[in-house]
């Protein structure tokens, strides 16, 4: 498979985090960045920002794009001076989320010739969408994700490699979700439009993560 800069675009619960820990699996060295992750650490560690988050995270609503694009900024800056080469494989889970953001990460990538070669949007229907988050545990530290039908943990409430606490996000409840995937299904259209006319979108369709997966990775191994 060739190197990759991906972006993993989907609904909440659509499974990004998911598909992320599978590729990992399999793809030597890749790269993440998980924008929900990194504004939960900053919540957990209670800075500035994670402060100004927690409000917008616990409604459902999308933090400023300002706040987010330092964040994400500040990342891609270490992944790409620390440990990756142009011919590192990294992924975008959960950023860009709106046209400003893609515009602003364009503009980061491209004075580094690292653009996004391929952009895969998770398509899973609500309904089955609905099931997964109400019974969806994280470990903050590491952003490790379980169900408790799907992949639950070793032992109940904890994490299974640091045996710590797991917890529940506070944006998963049944209204909050109803209210994100609304706002996905807004604000998702510019950016599919947007990584349309730059031809690197391709859309995936599927009830679960097993089903998804093969195909996430026949999309990597046909792009060039
Ligand atoms: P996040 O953290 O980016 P969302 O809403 O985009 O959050 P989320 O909820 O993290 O996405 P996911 O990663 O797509 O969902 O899904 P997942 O965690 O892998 O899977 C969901 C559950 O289903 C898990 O329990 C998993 O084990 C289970 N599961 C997976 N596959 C299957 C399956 O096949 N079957 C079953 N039964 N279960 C399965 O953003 C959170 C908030 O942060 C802020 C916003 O406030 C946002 O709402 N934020 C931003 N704000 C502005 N701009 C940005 N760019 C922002 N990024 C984050
Ligand atoms: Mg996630």
């Amino acid at each position: 498979m060739n190197s990759f800069r991906l972006l993993l675009l989907g609904a909440p619960g659509s499974g990004k985090g998911t598909i992320t820990k599978k590729l990992k699996n399999v793809v030597p060295n890749l790269q993440s960045i998980a924008s929900g992750d990194l504004l939960r650490r900053e919540i957990q560690e209670k800075t500035s920002l994670g402060q100004i988050a927690s409000k917008y995270i616990s409604q459902g609503k999308l933090i400023p794009d300002d706040l987010i694009i330092s964040l994400v900024a500040n990342h891609i800056g270490t992944l790409s001076h620390s440990t990756a080469t142009p011919t590192t494989s990294w992924l975008l889970d959960g950023f860009p989320r709106t046209l400003r953001q893609a515009i602003a990460l364009d503009n980061i990538l491209k004075p580094r010739h690292q653009n996004l070669t391929k952009v895969i949007e998770l398509k899973v229907p609500e309904s089955a969408i609905l099931g997964r988050i109400e019974t969806r545990y994280v470990h903050i530290p590491s952003g490790r994700i379980y169900n408790l039908s799907y992949n639950p943990p070793k032992v109940p409430g904890f994490d299974d490699v640091t045996g710590e606490p797991l917890v529940k996000r506070s944006d998963d409840n049944e209204e909050t979700i109803v209210k994100r995937l609304k706002d996905y299904n807004n604000m998702v259209k510019p950016l599919r439009q947007f990584y349309k006319d730059e031809g690197i979108l391709t859309t995936v369709h599927g009830d679960t993560s097993d089903f998804i997966f093969p195909q996430v990775l026949q999309t990597l191994e046909d792009h060039v």
